[in-house]
């Protein structure tokens, strides 16, 4: 007997007749092997949802995709998933907008998607739901009936119970986890984290193989850290390197890069402090160093984006404005997307790549920083113990984003650091990379979700 097809459902549906995300990449193979379909919203916005069915010859996946209300863009995605999960998840419930027409459409427009997916899924198919936006819905579709394997990826950390209870309905959302055959986790904390909410329920059995049990329904929960395609990444960033322009420094002159989307979880703030610190504490660097910032936006119509990017603004103009000279601009901070192949190039004339979220569930920018380096004459990178990738990263110069004394020695100590040093840690991290590969997290996690005992079978 064959596999059953594999059916996708992500918030937005990768679009255009040769999409190129992550997921795209990762996720190829298992279309190519068992066919399927991928669901997601469409991007646009009407006032009588409709959905569209295209099938298009380069892709291995059948597309499925519905529109939204204005209203429901505004509770189901800005407001619920952007400012109630997403703050919560990453530390900060103190940025929390609570309201409950925001959750009354997260769950409607979850339902509605259920019912679209009940009417497509064959008997043998699994479903692989995606992040944040869609938690309730495999709950959604087992009340429609739907009994095939259902597994969920949270790409973003998974909170503290503390941060939990903070969730206006936080028994539901345990509810809504339950309802999965499998929850997969970036990081081995976030299982633990996910446990420990299970653990603090009366109505939770924690089974001694270390599934969960909620009332009929038992769901397994494990870590697999995404990747990146490492192996095609280094490939571009060699052959950018080449062709795209760089950042012109000065003789001497080392660059310092970060790249993020404009997140208040990125703590960019922090970095640009430390990097202050670094030039008050190692004066021989000034002139000598600079950091190109590199955050195009994102959710700006969310008040918290808007406050960081100010934040910056403020930051950026106070450092330059003091340490700058004819010659030297200290930090280049540049508010818009960059072209995927200069992004590679930039990364690859880096000499540190700087990565300090406050809490990040992978953060896949310290894998490419790392892919695109220069095997003779890498680059070091320093990255935040609150990144998910800290767990796999290890020989990477690990750093506490909060204490940015230490920040600013790992990055005096990188800028210093031996050529023999640089290209042991980067032989290492990028023998990891290239195992735990992109294709690795999907195969893993599908075999781990295909394998996953389900009712009398
Ligand atoms: C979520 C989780 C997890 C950024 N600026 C530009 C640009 N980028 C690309 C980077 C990278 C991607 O965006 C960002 O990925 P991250 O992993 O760093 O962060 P999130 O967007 O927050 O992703 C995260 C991820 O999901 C996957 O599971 O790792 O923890 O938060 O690929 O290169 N790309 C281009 N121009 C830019 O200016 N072309």
């Amino acid at each position: 007997m064959g596999k059953g097809r594999l059916v996708v459902v992500s918030n937005r549906l990768p679009l255009g007749p040769n999409p190129s995300g992550g997921l795209v990449v990762a996720l190829r193979d298992a279309f190519d092997e068992a066919g399927g379909i991928w669901v997601g919203t469409s991007g646009r916005q009407s006032e009588t949802p409709k959905t569209r069915f295209d099938s298009h010859p380069g892709l291995p996946f059948d597309r499925l995709s519905f529109d939204l209300t204005k209203t429901e863009y505004e509770h189901y995605y800005l407001g619920y998933s952007n400012s109630v999960l997403w703050p919560l998840f990453h530390g900060r419930a103190d940025l929390m907008e609570t309201r409950s027409r925001f959750l009354a459409d997260y769950r409607a427009v979850n339902a509605r998607l259920a019912q679209m997916l009940a009417g497509v899924v064959h008997r043998d198919d699994v479903i692989w739901v995606q992040d944040y936006h869609l938690l309730p819905l495999a709950q959604a579709l087992r009340a429609t009936g739907v009994s095939n394997r259902i597994g969920f990826f949270l790409h973003i950390p998974f909170p503290a119970l503390y941060d939990i209870m903070a969730l206006p309905n936080s028994e539901e959302f345990i509810g809504w986890l339950a309802a999965y055959d499998l929850v997969g986790l970036q990081a081995r904390r976030d299982v633990a984290r996910l446990l420990e909410a299970f653990r603090s329920r009366p109505d939770v059995e924690l089974m001694p193989d270390g599934s969960a049990k909620l009332g009929e329904q038992r769901v397994e929960a494990r870590s697999f850290p995404i990747g990146i395609d490492a192996a095609a990444f280094a490939r571009e960033a060699a052959k950018a390197f080449e062709v795209q322009p760089r950042v012109p420094l000065e003789p001497g002159e080392r660059l310092i890069i970060g790249v993020d989307r404009l997140d208040y979880s990125k703590g960019i703030p922090n970095r640009f402090k430390a990097f202050r610190r670094l030039l008050e504490v190692h004066p021989e660097l000034n002139g000598l160093v600079s950091l190109l910032q590199i955050a195009p936006p994102t959710r700006e119509e969310v008040a918290a984006y808007q406050d960081i990017r100010s934040e910056l603004e403020q930051l950026s103009g106070q450092i330059n404005g003091a340490y700058a000279d004819l010659t030297w601009t200290p930090i280049r901070y540049i508010h818009r997307a960059v072209p995927r192949a200069r992004l590679a190039g930039l990364y690859r004339q880096a000499a540190v790549g700087l990565v300090t979220p406050l809490a990040d569930g992978m953060n896949l920018v310290a894998k490419e920083y790392v892919a695109a380096q220069n095997t003779e004459d890498p680059g070091v990178l320093v990255l935040s113990d609150f990144a998910g990738a800290a767990e796999q990263m290890e020989d990477a110069l690990l750093v506490n984003p909060f204490d940015l004394d230490q920040v600013a020695e790992a990055l005096a100590r990188a800028l210093k650091m031996p050529k023999g040093e640089r290209r042991a840690r980067h032989e290492a991290l990028m023998e990891g990379l290239l195992t735990q590969d992109i294709t690795w997290w999907s195969r893993k996690y599908l075999a781990a979700l295909r394998g996953v005992p389900r009712g009398l079978e």
